[in-house]
């Protein structure tokens, strides 16, 4: 019985030895210690053992059960510990290798002068409200004092949905809708998208943005709106920058005048930038004409404003010396990475 047990010994440990798996490593251990195994087996024979001999042939099958499975337990062990370094080794990272840059975005140069313009008018107690893109030709049109036979109105300029709905020409739909609500005084600017029946060049485009302000108050003069554009062009454009009024023509304001202010690159002295004139036009200006507070219930006799309108991408390209509005539309990495 004795070497029964030896054989099944040495036969478990010849087949741990040879296992190079973590499986073969179980079989073992099912074929040799299992219910159908070589020590059950013995066990299973114990009653035709004498009764003084089976507690010691019982103490030799547990004791060889014992070492079976300390052997198999060590070979496990260190089975797992190769089957980890392997993995390890396949999984290792490179600590030291630069990593994967992410590309962190930043805001668009229109964006940006958007902002500064808003934040600009903000500090001086302005609202910013937005309006609908698509109007109908009253906001548009009429009640800027804008009539059915104005040029403007030209299927070549603008562009319609139907006969009575299109897509804003300027922001000042927003200001109309403003003061129809007939809340006064009004200290506002409109921002927004505006569209026109342009070809694409190098400074028109189909569509493009404005920024249209409107003042409405008592005892509001020319003085406030030179005042207050002369304010906005300093803060945009340097401390030092001058501005200049010139008298111009639009529907909806009068007087009317289109505003120039000092070329920032060179001081006014006449450059490459400001084509040799020293000043730059920037902007379109007036006092709202009596008929347009008139339309919209606002008493002309007891109220006054003035309104302005420019153009953003006008102020992008000139504040970051870029020469064609088309950059600005095309995102192209390479070109807004600059900004
Ligand atoms: C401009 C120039 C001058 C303007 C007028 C109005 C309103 F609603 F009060 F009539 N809003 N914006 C205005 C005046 C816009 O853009 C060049």
């Amino acid at each position: 019985m004795k070497e029964k047990l030896l054989k099944i010994k040495e036969e478990a440990l010849a087949q741990i030895s040879k296992s190079q798996t973590l499986e073969q490593l179980n079989e073992v251990r099912v074929s040799q210690l299992g219910k159908k195994g070589a020590l059950t087996e013995i066990l299973k024979g114990m009653k035709d053992v004498s009764a003084e001999e089976r507690p010691k042939i019982g103490q030799l099958v547990n004791e060889t059960r014992a070492e079976i499975e300390a052997v198999l337990e060590e070979a496990r062990k260190k089975m797992e510990a190769i089957v980890m370094e392997a993995k390890l080794a396949q999984e290792t990272i490179d600590v030291t290798l630069p990593a994967k840059t992410m590309k962190v975005g930043h805001m668009h140069p229109n964006t940006r002068a958007l902002e500064e313009v808003e934040n600009i008018f903000i500090g001086m107690g302005y609202e910013v409200v937005e309006g609908p893109d698509v109007e109908r030709d009253y906001y548009n049109f009429e009640a800027l004092n804008i009539p059915a036979d104005h040029p403007a109105k030209d299927e070549q300029d603008t562009f319609y949905i139907s006969g009575d709905i299109l897509l804003r020409t300027q922001t000042s739909s927003t200001q109309v809708h403003e003061m129809e609500k007939g809340k006064l005084p009004i200290r506002m600017i409109a921002p927004g998208r505006v569209f026109r029946s342009d070809e694409v060049d190098a400074t028109h485009s189909p569509s493009f943005h404005q920024i249209e302000g409107l003042v409405i108050d008592k005892n509001i003069t020319f003085a406030d709106l030179k005042g207050t554009l002369s304010v906005f062009a300093k803060e945009l454009f340097g401390e030092d920058t001058k501005v200049k009024f010139r008298p111009h023509h639009f529907p909806f304001t009068e007087p009317s005048a289109e505003m120039d202010v000092s070329c920032f690159k060179c001081g006014g002295k006449g450059c490459r930038f400001c084509k040799g004139e020293g000043w730059i036009e920037i902007l379109g200006c007036g006092m709202v004409h009596p008929h347009v507070l008139e339309m919209s219930k606002i008493d002309p006799e007891e109220y006054v404003g003035f309104a302005f309108g420019v153009g953003l991408e006008r102020i992008a390209l000139l504040k970051y010396e870029i020469d064609d509005m088309r950059l600005l539309y095309e995102n192209d990495v390479r070109f807004l990475d600059q900004f």
